[in-house]
């Protein structure tokens, strides 16, 4: 099949899974093509069947807000033509369902053609900016006009109803990881630069939005770090990482947490690490978490949105209420302070990674869009 894929290009979760979702793609054969305003962060290998379509949105003294989606939706229209796609398949709504949707119907006025779109909600796009009554005319219609809808879990299949008017189907298809990229063997100089006195550690990593409540992260390992000699790892950037350093001083903490900046090389950072917090005030899936698991890392996380579906209390990690950092710290404590329960639970959670590893998630997305395809797909 020639499978066009619209995502953000940045380090977020929807972004992350669309270009790990086309490279699986390019590798099962299918050809593909991205379309996106920059390279994508993880479409980092050459691949013969993978192609990038950059999205150039030219610049007019007149606009004083440059339209984007117009841009988007003539780069759709120019590749779907000009390469034959069988299909768009959009991660996130906001623009993407709409550009896919005006897209569809020039392509359809052009050429007769009937382009199938596919949209794969991801969480913001519903929970937060979705909703808000500046999009949500927008984001109901062309959810409504789009021929197959998948949410990333239940629990984000169930808000997008409770929020919008939705009058067609939405799949679960579970986001997924590549198990065997996370399954490595710590790098021993690196655990000795990060905690020479063989600290415990502890990780988070995000995009540090508010929703993220990463003050909580720093509230937490505060209260580990007074019993367990530990260390804390901040991955990403993002607009409250200013106010989570300065809590770090207030706390007196700062010497033993270490903001990393954006990381591409997750796997070495986790393979190190033992536990993962994840206090978010929701999330629809937790693709993070997810990932720390596959590198057999603990999550402690909140009981948010659709954390529960992939976080088991008691098994592969805990979860508590949103803002209860007592009860984080608690688990943290208990956990890091007990060798053979943390190192049963890292492979709990290892284990429940596998079932959601790439392997069994790729095909759901072949078979979703065998039903809408001129061939069958290309083996
Ligand atoms: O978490 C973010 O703020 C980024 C956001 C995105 O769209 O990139 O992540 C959302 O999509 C991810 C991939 O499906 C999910 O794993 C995240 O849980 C979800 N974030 C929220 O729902 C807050």
């Amino acid at each position: 099949m020639k499978i066009g894929i619209v995502c953000y290009p940045t380090f977020g979760g929807s972004g992350v899974l669309a270009t790990e979702l086309g490279k699986a793609l390019a590798n099962e054969g299918h050809e593909v093509h991205f379309i996106t305003y920059q390279q994508p962060v993880r479409l980092n290998a050459f691949n013969a069947n993978i192609f990038y379509h950059e999205v150039r949105v030219p610049t007019y003294p007149l606009f004083d807000y440059p339209p984007y989606e117009l841009a988007l939706a003539s780069t759709m229209v120019d590749v779907i033509i000009n390469h034959d796609l069988d299909l768009l398949h959009v991660h996130y709504a906001i623009p993407h369902a709409s550009a896919a949707y005006m897209a569809k119907q020039i392509v359809k006025q052009k050429n007769g053609r009937n382009v199938p779109v596919i949209t794969t909600l991801h969480g913001t796009d519903i929970t937060l900016v979705g909703k808000d009554k500046t999009y949500e005319p927008v984001v109901t219609f062309s959810i409504n006009e789009s021929d197959a809808i998948t949410a990333v879990s239940q629990n984000l299949r169930e808000e997008t109803y409770r929020f919008f008017d939705i009058r067609k189907e939405i799949e679960v298809i579970y986001n997924f990881v590549d198990v065997k990229r996370f399954d490595k063997k710590p790098l021993d100089a690196f655990r000795q630069v990060i905690a020479p006195d063989n600290e415990k550690i502890l990780i988070h990593a995000s995009n540090f939005r508010k929703v993220k409540r990463i003050d909580d992260v720093i509230k937490v390992f505060a209260k580990v770090q007074a019993t367990i000699p530990s260390k804390l790892l901040m991955v990403g950037d993002g607009p409250e990482r200013h106010a989570a350093e300065e809590l770090c001083r207030q706390l007196g903490v700062d010497e033993q947490v270490r903001f990393l900046g954006k990381q591409e090389q997750m796997e070495d950072i986790l393979a190190v690490s033992d536990v993962f917090l994840l206090p978010s005030e929701y999330e629809s899936f937790g693709l993070a978490a997810l990932e720390a698991m596959a590198a057999r890392v603990v999550v402690i996380s909140s009981n948010a949105g659709g954390l529960a579906e992939i976080n088991i209390p008691g098994e592969t990690g805990f979860l508590a209420e949103v803002g209860d950092t007592e009860a984080m710290s608690n688990y943290a404590i208990q956990l890091l302070s007990n060798p053979d329960y943390l190192a049963g639970m890292k492979e709990k959670a290892f284990q429940q990674a596998c079932t959601f590893d790439i392997s069994n998630i790729i095909p759901q997305y072949e078979k979703l869009y065998s039903r809408f395809c001129r061939m069958e797909p290309s083996k």
